[in-house]
């Protein structure tokens, strides 16, 4: 069972570990390599197959859940000691600080929205953008220039509110956690980071950005939170059945072939830190 720590709390072993794992995985010329993440992603960034599976929906949680151990498994064949570890955004508020060291995820893109300088990730030869929504192959940010990172009271407020989601099960649900947290209703923690990280967080090719999921595990812990709040039993995810182009908690998550159900007690997978 995996540890999922704070970027804060990695010792530089662990901050090279995952680099490498995330160029290795990268490197992987075939199966589910880091840019068939990346590729999923803008697949799945609106409806497929009459059904919202990522985004704008209440399975917004479970798919980026699953999403995200597919991809910590994909790294732990590189190596083992791997976990994902979180960006908590309500302490880590710098452009310079975790995790955007130069040992880990590289500092802020040249001039607004340009190519990132410094870290592993600067520049096409150390990493290379090839499934993208624009034509740029380095890594693009544009940190501070729109958006905000939301505070802990922000984050406490989403936490206290008892239902998962509400109708329609969308972006213009007016209650619910789920559309407090993915962005739809105030104080929306997980757009407006992507907004603030900028250039390429900021389109649907965000995965290609390792910081995206350094953000989402945090996302994933704020659920965490709330299921360890409200409980991790089926009846709390809604809806329960019969809701067309939204995703059942019987229903299967696609392209991942497991239900939503499945995905809810995460405590038997890892734990938070
Ligand atoms: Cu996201």
């Amino acid at each position: 069972m995996g540890t999922r720590k704070s970027v804060a709390a990695l010792t530089a072993t662990e901050r090279s570990n995952l680099v490498g794992a995330l160029k290795a995985l990268k490197a992987q010329s075939t199966g589910r390599n880091y840019d068939w993440f990346v590729r999923t992603h803008m697949n799945y960034f609106s409806t497929v197959d009459g059904h919202d599976y990522a985004h704008h929906s209440p399975s917004f949680l479970p798919w980026h859940r699953v999403y995200l151990q597919e991809l910590e498994n994909a790294l732990k064949v590189f190596n083992p000691a791997v976990d994902l570890p979180y960006w908590d955004w309500t302490t880590n508020r710098s452009t310079s600080g975790p995790p955007f060291t130069s040992d880990f995820m590289g500092g802020n893109g040249s001039g607004g929205n340009g190519p990132v300088l410094t870290g592993p990730f600067a520049g096409s030869g150390n990493w290379r953008i090839n499934v993208s929504a624009t034509s740029s192959t380095a890594l693009r940010r544009a940190m501070t220039l729109r958006g905000s990172l939301p505070t802990s009271s922000d984050v406490d407020t989403v936490v206290v509110v008892s239902t998962y989601d509400v109708e329609p099960w969308g972006s213009s649900s007016s209650g619910g956690m789920r559309n407090r947290v993915e962005g739809g209703l105030a104080p929306g923690l997980h757009g407006r980071v992507h907004n603030w990280v900028g250039g390429h967080m900021a389109q649907t090719d965000s995965p290609n950005d390792p910081v995206f999921f350094l953000h989402h595990c945090n996302i994933d812990r704020v659920w965490s939170r709330w299921q360890a709040r409200w409980g991790y039993d089926a009846d709390r995810y809604l809806p329960g059945g019969g809701v067309e182009n939204v995703v059942d908690v019987d229903e299967v998550l696609e392209p991942f072939g497991v239900t939503v159900a499945s995905t809810l007690d995460h405590r038997g997978a890892y734990t938070y830190a």
